[in-house]
């Protein structure tokens, strides 16, 4: 079983100490639903899909000692690069805390619509084709490889596999014009056929 050092006084007490500054980031929660018209839970940047307030995996309540130091290294970051692996986070919360520092981060909960004009625009954590960036503006999980906006991963799916759809197109065409001068050889036998035996009828 896992055993857990924390009391729970304690982790009630972190809680609390922390609660003022978790209750600000719903400020990019609204925002994103607002420019997205999707809706987005807590699980876009964080473990788990309440938040990190509670006792549940992946919440405050929940961290062994080690967690809690690599929580408090997090949140320490304050410049970018900081390299840090928050637990409370998943693996965008973090890519927005090492590209940006937590600093910056906090500045921009006043105008949280700029967030995704800060991140790296050429990141795609999971590679489905369509940047960080754009899933956060368009609402879609960064994480999540098949959701993304239909249009977007119809473009970005057309673009990973040109070649062989080039490739399938040519030979669709060949295989076409060659079905096209069989049937004609065939016609054309079949039409000598005929006048041979017309020709040869008494
Ligand atoms: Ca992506």
């Amino acid at each position: 079983m896992r055993t857990n050092p924390f009391p729970i006084a304690w982790k009630l007490l972190i809680v609390l100490a922390t609660a003022n500054t978790l209750q600000a980031y719903p400020e990019l929660q609204k925002q994103i639903v607002k420019s997205s018209g999707r809706n987005v839970n807590c699980a876009m940047c964080h473990e788990h899909s309440d938040g990190p307030e509670g006792t549940a995996p992946g919440q405050i309540g929940h961290l062994t000692s080690a967690e809690q130091a690599e929580l408090g290294r997090a949140r320490a970051a304050f410049n970018p690069g900081g390299n840090v692996k928050s637990p409370i986070l998943n693996a965008f919360g973090n890519h927005i805390i090492n590209s940006l520092g937590k600093k910056q981060f906090l500045e921009l909960k006043v105008t949280p619509a700029e967030l995704a004009d800060k991140l790296p625009q050429d990141s795609d954590l999971d590679k489905d084709g369509i940047p960080d960036a754009v899933e956060l503006r368009t609402g879609t999980h960064p994480l999540i490889k098949s959701d993304g906006q239909p249009w977007l991963l119809f473009k970005a799916n057309f673009a990973e596999n040109f070649t062989q759809i080039l490739l399938m197109l040519a030979a669709t065409i060949l295989g076409l014009w060659g079905l096209r001068h069989l049937l004609h050889g065939f016609d054309a036998a079949t039409r000598s056929d005929v006048c041979d035996e017309y020709e040869e009828s008494p």
